[in-house]
């Protein structure tokens, strides 16, 4: 069970953020009203949000997904796969440090987002992106090691991180888009395959009894409640112009 999160209000430098999209750049102010109700979103699943104020030296600042993973042991700090995003890490860790005694880091040469992290209880998949590299890997799996847990690569291709394109339900079920189609690594789980149409769905978050999912996706979503999932929809399209979703714009622990 998760109790708190960690969000940081999107800045008005957010226009300037990072995309493969093609969706057109973010409307600031409906950035915000989304991420506000992200925020609800999130204490209607239980949790105590702790909300940073915008930083407009970092575009992608509001994606705080990726400048950390963590574990009920232990804080890991990223160090992220875009340069113009590695500072984000500095602010991030000094929030962290008020929840968590053992904090870690990724060095260089290695590079983590957080997005390409996927827990499923005490086993972490790693994907191995454009962001996250294998000495970044290697670096993760040897720190989730010493706390006792267990961890493996994925390769990730046609999408940003693995948690673009895959989440887990709990309950041995995982929610997976076309990109993962042949993956036999996840042939242990049951599998919800979304629609091509649906592909963006696949990026759902699971916070305590309740999935988050990008609203607008009816198929993937009836398919998530059928399998004895509730969810709960937020509109994060300002978040999707920029490659985001709703596992990207929080930490959970
Ligand atoms: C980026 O390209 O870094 C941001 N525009 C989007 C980051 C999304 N993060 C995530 O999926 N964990």
């Amino acid at each position: 069970m998760f109790t708190k999160a960690i969000v940081r209000v999107p800045c008005k430098n957010l226009v300037n953020g990072i995309t493969t999209a093609n969706l057109g750049k973010p409307d600031y102010a409906n950035a915000v009203a989304q991420h506000e109700q992200y925020v609800e979103a999130l204490k209607v699943c239980g949790l105590d949000v702790t909300i940073l104020p915008p930083d407009e030296e970092y575009p992608d600042s509001t994606f705080v997904e990726d400048t950390a993973l963590l574990t009920p042991e232990c804080a890991i700090i990223t160090n992220p796969g875009a340069s113009s995003r590695r500072g984000e890490v500095i602010s991030i860790k000094k929030v962290l440090s008020e929840f968590y005694n053992n904090i870690e880091h990724v060095h260089p040469p290695g590079t983590v987002d957080g997005g390409d992290i996927l827990a499923v209880d005490d086993h972490y998949y790693i994907g191995l992106s454009d962001r996250t590299n294998l000495e970044g890997a290697r670096q993760v799996m040897k720190i989730l090691e010493n706390f006792g847990k267990t961890a493996s690569t994925v390769k990730v291709k046609n999408i940003l991180h693995l948690k673009s394109g895959i989440a887990y339900l709990g309950n041995r079920h995982l929610v997976m888009s076309s990109v993962f189609q042949s993956d036999s690594i996840f042939k242990e789980f049951t599998i919800i395959r979304v629609d091509e149409k649906e592909s963006y769905s696949a990026n759902c978050v699971h916070i305590n009894n309740s999935i988050i999912l990008p609203k607008g996706f009816a198929k993937a979503r009836a398919m998530i409640e059928n399998a004895g999932f509730p969810t709960l929809e937020v509109d994060v399209s300002e978040f999707r112009k920029l490659d985001g979703g709703v596992s990207c714009l929080s930490l959970r622990f």
